[in-house]
């Protein structure tokens, strides 16, 4: 890109974030961005009364990029494969790397790429779920774009939500992040086969995610290992 371009794009990006701040745009913002999000809902009801008249049980996971979202996933479908028919949804930016990662272990997976946007949304799992015969699955799992914030905005229709985090973030993480684990049924502590190496304290981290969410479900794994992989799986209630 020529520098001419480049700061071209700056002045834009500044312009944009200056109309932002100005009292007029700010509540036009905000009753959009409200309207998308009832709009959102709905459709994510939709979404699950239907998952749930054909007997598919759903989860969303969310999780920071590189906290462990596909391994985990590779490590319960490698368990469950032979008896469960489990499709699976991989939201990134770019790319069909966790798809393909997904498909050598006996699931279907289908792959979105988002582009711009930081978490999926129910139009994403719409557009994608009224093409498939959802009577030919026992289970989906949708793995969100990797973020702690965004995905808190938008329901996708599962019935449960997952959030993954790994020791490898911090022992500061979860108290950073209280929305997306008060909005989680199932809070997994991560990589903690690095924890004593890092010196983190996982005691913590269980200890703050039961501070903002009493109900939540904590389960300290290693996907690198399989420790308590099992214990998850008995947790998702199949
Ligand atoms: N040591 C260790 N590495 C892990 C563990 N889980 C995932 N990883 C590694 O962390 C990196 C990111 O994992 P990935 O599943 O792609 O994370 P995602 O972005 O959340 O889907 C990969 O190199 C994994 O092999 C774990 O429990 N222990
Ligand atoms: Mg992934």
């Amino acid at each position: 890109m020529s520098d001419k371009n480049e700061q071209e794009i700056y002045r834009i990006k500044e312009l944009e974030s200056m109309n932002l701040s100005t009292e007029n745009n700010r509540e036009l913002v905000i009753k959009t961005g409200k309207a998308v999000s009832r709009e959102n809902d709905i459709l994510a009801e939709k979404i699950n009364k239907n998952l749930v008249k054909n007997n598919v049980k759903s989860f969303d996971i969310v999780g920071a990029i590189g906290a462990g979202k596909t391994a985990i996933l590779e490590r319960i479908i490698e368990k469950i494969s032979n008896d469960y028919r489990i499709l699976v949804i991989n939201g990134d930016i770019v790319t069909r790397i966790d798809a393909d990662r997904i498909e050598k272990h006996g699931a279907k997976s289908i792959q979105i790429n988002t582009g711009r946007e930081c978490a999926l949304n129910a139009y994403h799992i719409h557009q994608i779920l009224k093409n498939q015969d959802l009577s030919k699955y026992d289970l989906l799992f949708i793995e969100n774009v990797g973020n702690l914030i965004c995905p808190s905005e938008f329901f996708l229709g599962a019935d449960k939500r997952i959030i993954v985090v790994s020791v490898t973030e911090g022992e500061w993480v979860v108290e950073k992040h209280p929305m997306l684990f008060k909005m989680s049924e199932i809070a997994v502590i991560n990589k903690i086969d690095l924890a004593e190496r890092l010196r983190t304290d996982v005691n913590k981290m269980i200890n703050d995610a039961k501070m903002i969410n009493p109900n939540i479900k904590v389960i300290t794994t290693s996907a690198k290992t399989g420790t308590n992989i099992d214990i998850l799986i008995k947790n998702l209630n199949l």
